[in-house]
């Protein structure tokens, strides 16, 4: 088995498989790509494109020669195969909990936070919507931590390890601090950051 991921090591999806293998304790060889140079893009190769059509990382190429793409498809694999400890859950209602914070986590955050920007060069001000409806759902998220020590049930999981990616790296490349008048939102998101996991 091997994980291909950004040479970088900055990029969200990628770094979400990898921070999820470290709080496994799961050692999986790496290999990178390329993607920060839109003239050397290695993710857009022939070669590369037969791993996963789509071109992007990650991509969990399996020691049959075929491959998986997807971060969350990847993460459910190898869930499957080391269940301990559980990060999807580890009963009925921990799974649908988790599954409902990873849903909202990639509508209502990540991907205005990765769109905003470009989709406000393509289309001006459309950008401030996307942040808008970002800030909402971390107020929401702000409420909900002010009484849970992490995003879905009463374990650390897959939700926070999502969540806290999108925002790290919100407020380090895409213009998306930390909003300020969030303390329980903040609280959560540094005990995540002094997890070794987080240097995945
Ligand atoms: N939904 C996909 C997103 C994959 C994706 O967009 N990967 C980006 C890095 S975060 C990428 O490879 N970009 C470089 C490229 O498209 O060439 C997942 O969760 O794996």
């Amino acid at each position: 088995m091997k994980l291909w991921t950004d040479a970088g090591g900055t990029a969200p999806s990628p770094r979400r498989v990898r921070m999820y293998l470290a709080e496994k304790g799961l050692e999986v060889p790496l290999a990178t790509v390329r993607i920060d140079d839109v003239e050397v893009r290695e993710t857009r190769t022939p070669e590369f494109r037969r791993r996963n059509p789509f071109g992007n990382v990650p991509v969990l190429e399996l020691d049959d020669g075929s491959a998986l793409a997807e971060s969350m498809a990847i993460i459910r694999y190898l869930e499957e195969l080391h269940p301990q400890p559980p990060l999807l859950g580890a009963t009925a209602l921990e799974r649908a909990e988790i599954e409902m914070w990873l849903r909202r986590l990639e509508q209502r955050l990540y991907i205005p936070v990765d769109w905003g920007p470009p989709l406000g060069r393509m289309i001006p001000g459309a950008e401030v919507p996307f942040r808008e409806g970002a800030l909402r759902f971390l107020k929401r998220l702000d409420t909900r931590l002010a009484e849970h020590e992490f995003v879905a049930c009463d374990r650390f999981s897959m939700a926070d390890i999502f969540g806290f990616g999108a925002l790290d790296y919100g407020r380090r490349f895409a213009g998306f601090p930390l909003p300020a008048d969030a303390p329980h939102l903040r609280r959560w998101f540094e005990s995540t950051a002094a997890r070794p996991s987080a240097h995945a």
